[in-house]
């Protein structure tokens, strides 16, 4: 099942709303449900969403709608060094810092780190940023948990952790500016409930990147070479700090543009997760 926001035709109020059937959204504005952080703290949370399903409700035409990030008051964080290609190209990005990522992939304490402030993620279509003062920036294409506040995963999204390497490289003390910064985090399109971490760790995990129509990188990955449990992940984000609405976790980069590659200004970036869907924003200066 696949829970979103949107907006509706002619309407600016912000809707919550359940994919119907790939071409359809159901309007749970119909069934008083106004909010989504009401609905992922509900331990029946999936019973909820199919008895919600079956009640005949009012349907949107998915084309007739704005879908915007499921992220509604969650802080964004994010896991790093969670994939062996994410260790290699940090160590090749700073020589300076090289055995910090060395180390933290085999830590027992994984790297997390502060990534976005719910009410500044980017929605599906909407531009990410490049900063006007990085020379090196690319985009990081990672499965997202959503975490109610009790600490248990209820969905899965897409996150774009859109990094400035030559700021990180320079010095890992520059890591907050390399990666938190306007327009530096989207999320979408939406969340999938129901599903487990079993299920996930059998997604894969696609890249695409267009410049003037042509691709211009495409890499792939699945989301079961991430390192570690997202249930450990997830403990550490937990661990004396209080999230009230819960939170969204990304977990980490498993595609990596050659060394060569940056972002420009007008490319796409385009992220397919099988279990989930794609995400899809333009690229601009920030
Ligand atoms: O340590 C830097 C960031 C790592 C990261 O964002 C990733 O591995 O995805
Ligand atoms: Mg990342």
């Amino acid at each position: 099942m696949k829970l979103c926001r949107f907006t509706a035709a002619r309407s600016p109020e912000v809707r919550v709303g359940l994919i119907a059937n790939g071409r359809s959204v159901i309007d749970l504005t119909h069934a008083d449900v106004r909010r989504m952080t009401g609905l992922i703290e509900r331990a029946d949370l999936v019973d909820e969403l199919t008895r919600l399903m079956q009640r005949g409700l009012p349907e949107h035409a998915l084309d007739s709608i704005r879908l915007l990030t499921p992220v509604e008051s969650q802080e964004v964080w994010a896991a790093g060094v969670t994939y062996l290609r994410s260790r290699d190209a940090r160590m090749v990005e700073s020589e300076f810092s090289a055995s910090a990522y060395d180390r933290v992939y085999d830590a027992v304490r994984p790297e997390i780190f502060f990534k976005s402030f719910p009410d500044k993620v980017i929605s599906p279509g909407e531009a990410v940023g490049i900063r006007k003062d990085a020379r090196w920036s690319v985009p990081e294409p990672e499965l997202a948990l959503v975490v109610n506040s009790s600490g248990a995963i209820v969905g899965f999204t897409i996150g774009n952790d859109m990094s400035s390497r030559d700021i990180e490289g320079e010095n890992l003390l520059y890591l907050p500016q390399a990666k938190v910064y306007t327009a530096s985090c989207a999320v979408g399109p939406w969340i999938v409930v129901g599903q487990t971490e079993d299920d996930a760790r059998r997604w894969t995990i696609q890249l695409e990147i267009r410049r003037g129509g042509t691709q211009v990188f495409a890499g792939e990955t699945g989301a079961g070479q991430i390192k570690r449990p997202f249930t450990e992940l997830v403990d550490y984000l937990f661990r004396s700090q209080k999230f009230p609405s819960g939170a969204v976790l990304l977990t980490g980069a498993g595609v990596v543009p050659p060394d060569e590659f940056t972002l420009e200004a007008h490319d796409t970036v385009r992220i397919t997760i099988s279990g989930v869907g794609t995400l899809e924003n333009p690229v601009a200066v920030v």
